[in-house]
């Protein structure tokens, strides 16, 4: 067996049944496996030798994913990120210095894609934080927004950044005018003293609400991520945090607990202060809740305030306001050209009686159709989705919640 990837990267020492291990990125070290395969010499381990060039980067087999099965397609634009949150192990993974490919790689693959039949849907640019360097950045956005209007604008996109996109208005507007729908920020926490513990700088020292507000401004749609379980979290974490998501509003806020990675300062400092459990299991409903370290607060306290705000925060109620005060907050129109496509008009009348008719909580679904069709009819489309995936969401961490509630010391069946 092969086994490589960011997963088996870390945990290399630990895993077993293994044949050929992959430590890091494969560019060089793929290619030398391969040949000694050939030779009947292949090496139970290949460890890459720093960080390679992206040049030699492949592109995709697209010809050999079956695109019914996906709802997103994945390009890369770089690696490495320049940060260094103690939690983390891109750092570990990439490297610190982004390494971009060049543009015309980018424009190749984005053709490559195109011409394997991906016309009409989202494409994620997986990069850690696209934003690494400004300058190559814009210069790339500007020819993926060339790409765009040549080719009728067939994508929106998604992707990661820092906090501190919001403070460039020229890299704002190039990446709503290249197709950015939704990105994804960090937040990690409202509290200053967690930003501070975990060393997540960029978050420090600024108005983070009004960040992602100005963000939103462009009709990107902040899906923000938040940790729970610092030491410096008090029993008041579950509500300020809740308050901070209401307040910006971000409508798909990803709430975890903190996971230890192995490699990382903050594993070495658990270690040092003999509070490991084990390895991460990265399943935030396992036992117990995916916590790998002794929280500080205590597991129950932890696992009953993340229950809590899983509760209120993924509610109907609170999650129609929060869309409803996001597209308000949507007044700089996007550019990305909306059309409804015949795939989709049953799609919407599918959408209008699961959420109109069969849902209990039509009523808020109807008075926030409308509010989009007096306000923002322009985003009516993305209005749909965005409350399609609520749906979705209330669901899912409905079954979350119960699994949850069911590893509390005292549940039945414990
Ligand atoms: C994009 C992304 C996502 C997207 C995936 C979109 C998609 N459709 O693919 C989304 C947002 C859905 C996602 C979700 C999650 N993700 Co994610 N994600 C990433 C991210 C940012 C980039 C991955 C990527 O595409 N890289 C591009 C490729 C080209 O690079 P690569 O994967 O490193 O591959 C290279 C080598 O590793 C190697 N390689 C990779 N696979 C294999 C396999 C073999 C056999 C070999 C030989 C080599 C090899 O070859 C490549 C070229 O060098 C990484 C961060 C990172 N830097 O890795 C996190 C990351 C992989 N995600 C992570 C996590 C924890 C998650 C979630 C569990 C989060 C959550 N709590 O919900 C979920 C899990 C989803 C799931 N069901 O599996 C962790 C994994 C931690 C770990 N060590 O296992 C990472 C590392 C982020 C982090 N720092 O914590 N993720
Ligand atoms: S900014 Fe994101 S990717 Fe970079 S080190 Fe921090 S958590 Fe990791």
């Amino acid at each position: 067996m092969v086994a490589g990837g960011p997963y088996f990267s870390v945990v290399s020492q630990r895993i077993k049944g293994v044949d050929h291990l992959f430590i890091g990125e494969v560019e060089e070290t793929l290619p030398l496996f391969l040949d000694d395969l050939a030779e009947n010499r292949a090496r139970p381990v290949y460890r890459a030798k720093g960080f390679p060039s992206l040049d030699k980067t492949p592109i995709p087999r697209w010809d050999l994913v079956n695109f019914n099965n996906y709802l997103s397609m994945s390009l890369q634009m770089g690696r490495g990120c320049p940060n260094d949150c103690d939690f983390c192990h891109v750092v570990i993974l990439n490297g610190r210095k982004t390494r971009l490919k060049p543009v015309e790689r980018i424009v190749a693959e984005l053709d490559a894609l195109y011409s394997a039949g991906w016309k009409h849907d989202e494409v994620m640019f997986v990069d850690d934080n696209f934003i690494g360097r400004r300058r190559r950045v814009k210069e790339i956005l500007e020819v993926v927004i060339n790409w765009q209007q040549t080719h009728r604008y067939p994508y929106f996109f998604s992707g990661q950044a820092s906090v501190d996109l919001a403070d460039d208005e020229e890299l704002m507007e190039l990446v709503a005018r290249a197709g950015f729908r939704c990105i994804f920020l960090g937040i990690e926490s409202p509290s200053a003293a967690s930003l501070e513990e975990c060393h997540k700088v960029r978050n420090q020292n600024r108005d983070l609400r009004a960040s992602v507000r100005r963000i939103n401004e462009w009709g990107i749609n902040v899906v923000a991520g938040f940790i729970l379980g610092f030491d410096a979290d008090t029993p008041a974490i579950f509500d300020e945090m809740a308050e901070f998501i209401e307040g910006c509003p971000i409508p798909h806020p990803m709430i975890g607990l903190l996971n230890v990675p192995p490699g990382t300062r903050l594993w070495t400092r658990m270690e040092e202060q003999d509070r490991l459990l084990g390895m991460p299991s990265g399943d935030n409903v396992g036992d117990p809740a995916g916590v790998n370290y002794l929280p500080k607060m205590g597991l129950e306290a932890l696992i009953n305030g993340y229950i809590g705000i899983l509760k209120r925060i993924y509610g109907a109620r609170g999650y129609y306001a929060r869309l409803t005060g996001f597209m308000k907050g949507a007044s700089r129109q996007p550019y990305l050209p909306e059309r409804l496509r015949a795939e989709e008009v049953g799609s919407f009348f599918r959408l209008l009686w699961r959420m109109g008719v069969c849902d209990p909580d039509r009523l808020l679904f109807w008075r926030y159709f409308f509010s989009v069709l007096l306000n923002n009819p322009r985003e009516f489309p993305q209005a749909m989705t965005l409350a399609a995936i609520g749906r979705h969401y209330r669901i899912f961490h409905g079954r979350v919640v119960e699994k949850l509630e069911a590893r509390l010391p005292g549940a039945s069946g414990e």
